[in-house]
């Protein structure tokens, strides 16, 4: 099922509402699933009741904008790992990610290295991925041994293991390029990234009530309010909320209003300088205003997931709406960023790869990473 945010015309609509009301009623009765074609047996699966009941009451003019989910405070915000003095964050900077949805920004690279790095990027910014085969802004990590040290740099990764956890996989990363006068990226949020194709979820968190996901946006040119740079809405990843089909905004190539009202919530713009990040979970309501300057704004980010978290399981492809086209995952794989993958759940990259940027295989879930070289003559 393609959910293009758009509304359709009323016949489309009553068709979409009589099959959707059928795939309902089936997954209410707990009729045998595997029965179904393989997309409708996703809808039955990964679609809650809440997010049939928002579709079939608004008679298809408005959706959840992903799987519908609710946070719950953690009882204590004591860090989840141990690390070294310089990347400690306290247990009020724990509380106060948790009561806002994001924490920063905190520094992990020299200016000087970010603009040598931007040359770098830009150049290769046209060409095909070797991962997907067209040219798209995703995970050129696979790719860029350089953007993959970047990414497992302690100062981010440590911040990471305090909040999720010890043992981190990457899942995605993305480079943001907004270019000069270029319009706003609208406020979104997500929580299992059915956002993209509405039938499967990108991650399965065992418990969609905690902490499963955090991204972390790193400033490669300096992001100026001007510039538009990165803004919340203090906590509003309490819950997920519905988009309208249609609107004035858009987010790349999908247009829809989320049902958020800017004056009323807590927004603040955070600005954050050339070699700087800022990490949120994405459940967190946020966007970027428009670039009202000459100059172009760079950034990338990486979506980190805890090692107990599967992404992309039995999935060929998933369909990105608002990031042009399918993305075939027989190159994917998720990358071990910082500790163990003892669950083996998903596909991963061989570290090696990661490390010369030369895609080999990928390894099966259930079959256990093979040591890097360098860690091996250590041994
Ligand atoms: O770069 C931006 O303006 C938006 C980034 C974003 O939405 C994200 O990293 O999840
Ligand atoms: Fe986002």
């Amino acid at each position: 099922m393609n959910m293009s945010p758009k509304v359709r015309p009323l016949w489309q609509r009553l068709l979409l509402m009589v099959g959707t009301g059928m795939l309902w009623i089936y997954k209410a009765l707990h009729l045998p699933r595997f029965i179904l074609p393989r997309d409708f047996r996703s809808v039955v699966n990964n679609w809650t009741h809440e997010m049939f009941w928002i579709l079939m009451k608004s008679r298809f003019t408005e959706a959840s904008i992903d799987q519908t989910c609710y946070f719950k405070m953690p009882t204590s915000f004591k860090p989840k790992t141990q690390v070294a003095p310089q990347y400690q964050l306290s247990e009020q900077d724990i509380k106060l990610f948790y009561t806002q949805g994001f924490l920063g920004p905190f520094d992990a690279f020299s200016h000087d290295e970010m603009l040598d790095f931007k040359r770098e990027v830009l150049a290769i910014e046209k060409e095909k991925s070797k991962t997907y085969g067209f040219v798209t802004p995703r995970d050129r990590h696979f790719e860029s041994p350089r953007l993959w040290n970047y990414m497992r740099c302690p100062a981010i990764t440590e911040r990471c293991a305090q909040i999720l956890g010890p043992d981190l996989l990457v899942w995605r990363s993305q480079y943001f390029y907004k270019g000069p006068r270029a319009p706003a990226i609208q406020w979104h949020q997500a929580s299992t990234f059915m956002v993209e194709d509405y039938q499967d979820p990108g991650i399965y968190p065992p418990d969609r009530s905690e902490i499963f996901q955090l991204t972390v946006w790193v400033a490669i040119d300096d992001a100026t309010p001007e510039r538009g740079c990165m803004q919340f809405a203090r906590g509003t990843h309490d819950r997920i909320r519905k988009i309208r089909f249609g609107g004035e905004e858009g987010f790349y190539n999908a247009n829809y209003t989320l049902d958020f009202d800017e004056e009323k919530e807590d927004c603040v713009v955070l600005p954050v300088k050339a070699g700087q990040f800022i990490m949120f979970t994405e459940r967190c309501i946020h966007g970027s205003p428009p670039n009202r300057t000459d100059h172009h704004r760079l950034a990338f980010n990486i979506r980190v997931i805890p090692a107990h978290v599967p992404s992309y399981t039995n999935k060929k492809y998933y369909r990105s709406v608002y990031n042009g086209g399918k993305y075939y995952l027989d190159k994917w794989g998720t990358a071990l960023l910082r500790g163990e993958d003892k669950y083996r759940l998903s596909r991963a990259i061989p570290p090696e790869d990661l490390e010369t940027g030369v895609f080999t295989r990928v390894i099966p879930p259930g079959e256990p990473l093979p040591m890097p070289k360098r860690s091996k003559m250590a041994a």
